[in-house]
């Protein structure tokens, strides 16, 4: 064969020139596939050999076997390097830090609603007043009628609801905690001094008005009980639940169960008074409707007019929370975004 020899120095140079370029096992199986496999080029020469003249058989025999020998150890020690590689590359990716803090479940707390709404009861309950529930799905006489709407009265339009269709006769989903006034008064004599908390429904839907929201209801009846104790106490319970000297104003207005009627604005905090779109454009936000019990309303519970007199009010629990976090839309509540909540 001529030029054996020199086929077989190229070959092994090639060879290992492959073996040493290799970057993964694949490569280097290329490499062996190609110059010492069973059909590589230099089992290829070996084969050639019988071809040869006999003087040259046995040099250029002793020089491929050689090449090949070089090869394969050069492949085992390449293929080896490589193996090291990968595993520390996987050993680095898998590593496990344990000093790393664990990955505990995220602490919940309560909902700033709840927060505000626990803050209000404990307010009341150091000013003497006990706590009272009722039904959510209230009957249309203690939602509307003993509280003085009378069935036609363009005073329900205000407070427009979710019916529910029953064969026990006309029933809502509450609109007020004022039912329980009713509910609580059938039960109790004078004095009264209870807080009602609940969740009331409308349909109603902006930025401070939501379709569910939550109210407390005041009573108190007693004998001698003035317009004055109410001023008194809804002043109070501002200053312990928005700090000192934060402006609230007292504004005529109408229920059907009170007479006179007022409802208590505090000064907005968003715009701070200049007129927003939270206040719209009037610098304060509406907390609360009050007033004095109308006798017409002791009718229906049998209490004597001529000899008690009494005070009520309810308030809305999110524009309280909304005032006192400086939070400008209600829906934000209700979204439960979790960005939102954690930063109560
Ligand atoms: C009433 O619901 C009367 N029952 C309050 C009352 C009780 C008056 C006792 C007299 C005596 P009003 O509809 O204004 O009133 O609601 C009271 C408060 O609930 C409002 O001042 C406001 O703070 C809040 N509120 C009313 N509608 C919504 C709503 N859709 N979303 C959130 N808060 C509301």
């Amino acid at each position: 064969m001529p030029g054996a020899s020199e086929q077989i120095t190229r070959l092994l140079d090639e060879g290992m020139a492959a073996i040493a370029a290799a970057r993964g096992e694949s490569d280097l199986l290329d490499a062996k596939g190609r110059f010492f496999g069973k059909k590589g080029a230099v089992s290829a020469i070996l084969k050639g050999i019988a071809a040869l003249p006999a003087e040259e058989r046995k040099a250029v025999g002793e020089m491929a076997n050689r090449a090949r020998a070089g090869l394969e150890s050069a492949f085992d020690a390449r293929l080896s390097e490589i193996r090291e590689k990968e595993r520390l590359v996987r050993e680095g990716r898998e590593r496990i830090d344990v000093t790393l803090p664990g990955r505990g479940p995220m602490p919940g707390h309560r909902h700033p609603v709840s927060q505000t709404m626990s803050d209000i009861i404990s307010v009341f309950r150091r000013l003497g007043f006990s706590v009272q529930g009722g039904p959510d799905v209230e009957t249309d006489y203690y939602n509307f009628e003993a509280l003085n709407f009378p069935p036609e009265h363009p005073a329900r339009d205000m407070q427009d609801t979710f019916y529910v269709e029953s064969a026990a006769g006309d029933l809502v989903l509450r609109t007020h905690t004022s039912p329980i006034q009713i509910r609580t008064m059938e039960r109790m004599k004078p004095p009264v001094r209870i807080i009602a908390p609940g969740t009331v429904y409308r349909s109603d839907s902006d930025i401070t008005h939501s379709p569910m929201f939550h109210q407390v209801e005041g009573l108190a009846v007693d004998r001698d009980i003035t317009m004055a104790d109410l001023k008194g106490l809804l002043t109070e319970f501002c200053r312990m639940t928005f700090g000192p000297g934060k402006p609230l104003r007292f504004r005529p207005s109408y229920f059907p169960f009170t007479e006179p009627s007022a409802e208590v604005d505090i000064r907005c905090v968003i715009c701070g008074g200049s007129g927003c779109r939270v206040c719209k454009e009037s610098g304060w936000l509406e907390i609360l409707g009050a007033g004095m019990v109308d006798p017409s309303v002791f009718g229906f519970v049998g209490y004597d007019p001529e000899e008690y007199a009494g005070f009520a009010f309810g308030m809305g629990v999110e524009r309280i929370a909304m005032l006192r976090h400086g939070i400008s839309d209600i829906r934000l509540f209700f979204e439960n975004d979790i960005r939102f909540l954690s930063q109560f």
